[in-house]
């Protein structure tokens, strides 16, 4: 992916609802955008 650009991830979790942290263990990645929050949803 380019850096600092969106993708959109759909993945079915089975038995949790709420928001964690996702990002890229490269400092230097994760300082360019691999970091985000994530929402999952019912
Ligand atoms: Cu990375």
């Amino acid at each position: 992916m380019p850096p600092r650009s969106r993708i959109t991830i759909r993945q079915r979790f089975a038995d949790f609802t709420g928001r964690f942290v996702f990002h890229c263990h490269v400092l230097v990645h994760e300082d360019n955008g691999m970091m985000a929050e994530v929402r999952v949803v019912r």
